[in-house]
């Protein structure tokens, strides 16, 4: 009984030292870490409601940014007919290749994303620069690798492609970009607008930012870069990634099957060189 008893009582200021310190970690934790998040919803006009939904999770340490993300129901795949290339300005090369989705932290605007009265030429379609006033410049762009400055903006060859993707990533997230989130004026857009589902002029009209592709023989359509996807981050109030994992839209395996789809249409591109060489080109031009 004696002995019983004092174990007991013993055990009780071990179990409190341990709730102290548990309940420190976190908080010490908490003064240099963010957790920002965003809901991503069709942009209005541009992606018919309820057809392509997303979810976006930013950590950020110091200046380390680690980016989750899951998307599904995007344009999935380059169309393969010729003609249909020609008209949208996509050379023979990308036929069949997995649609690329440029995606970006866009800064500094309004903090939010699009509504139908963006729509300021009255097209019927929102591009990317009529979104401007809405959610911003672009700080800095989500790719797969190498470049995460608005540089690469534009760069195919890094961007996730398909209808449904995974994307996770950790990268040092520039000042500009960081400010902007914590001012509540980051938003995240995924752009490239499905074929089937966009409005017409889409289709007819060249992008609003002087992208051609390499070897293309005209500006890519304005479905190739107008704003398909759009979710304003919020901080969030976790203080951890969720411990589910990020659900995919596609299957268990999609993550690495975007992947590999992703790079052999890597394979098919020429490059990023090629892109801004073409659309300095143009802008000469014009
Ligand atoms: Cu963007």
């Amino acid at each position: 009984m004696q002995t019983k008893k004092k174990l007991f009582l013993a055990a009780v200021p071990a179990a409190a030292c341990v709730a102290a310190l548990g309940a420190g970690v976190p908080a010490a934790h908490a003064a240099d870490s963010w957790s920002y998040q965003a809901n991503l919803a069709p942009v209005a006009l541009n992606t018919p409601n309820g057809a392509a939904s997303g979810h976006v999770m930013i950590m950020i340490k110091g200046d380390q940014a680690t980016v989750s993300e899951t998307v599904s129901g995007l344009a999935d795949k380059l169309p393969t007919d010729k003609k249909t290339l020609d008209a949208l300005g996509i050379p023979v090369a990308f036929a069949g290749a997995p649609f690329p989705h440029v995606q970006h932290v866009h800064i500094d605007g309004g903090g939010m994303c699009p509504t139908a009265s963006a729509d300021t030429n009255g097209d019927g379609v929102i591009s990317t620069v009529e979104g401007q006033p809405a959610y911003g410049k672009i700080g800095t762009t989500l790719s797969v690798k190498g470049d995460t400055s608005a540089k690469a903006a534009t760069d195919v060859t890094k961007a996730p492609g398909g209808a449904n993707f995974t994307y996770k990533r950790t990268f040092t997230i520039n000042q500009a970009t960081l400010s902007a989130i914590k001012a509540n004026k980051g938003v995240i857009v995924v752009h490239g607008l499905n074929p089937a589902t966009a409005p017409k002029a889409s289709l007819t009209t060249a992008n609003s930012l002087g992208v051609t592709l390499p070897g293309a023989s005209k500006k890519l359509a304005l479905i190739g870069t107008a704003p398909a996807l759009c979710g304003k981050l919020v901080q969030s109030q976790m203080n951890t990634m969720p411990t589910g994992g990020v659900q995919t839209g596609g299957g268990g395996t999609s993550g690495i099957q975007d992947q590999g789809l992703f790079y052999g249409a890597g394979a098919l591109l020429l490059g990023a060189g090629a892109v801004l060489t073409g659309r300095r080109r143009f802008g000469k031009q014009h």
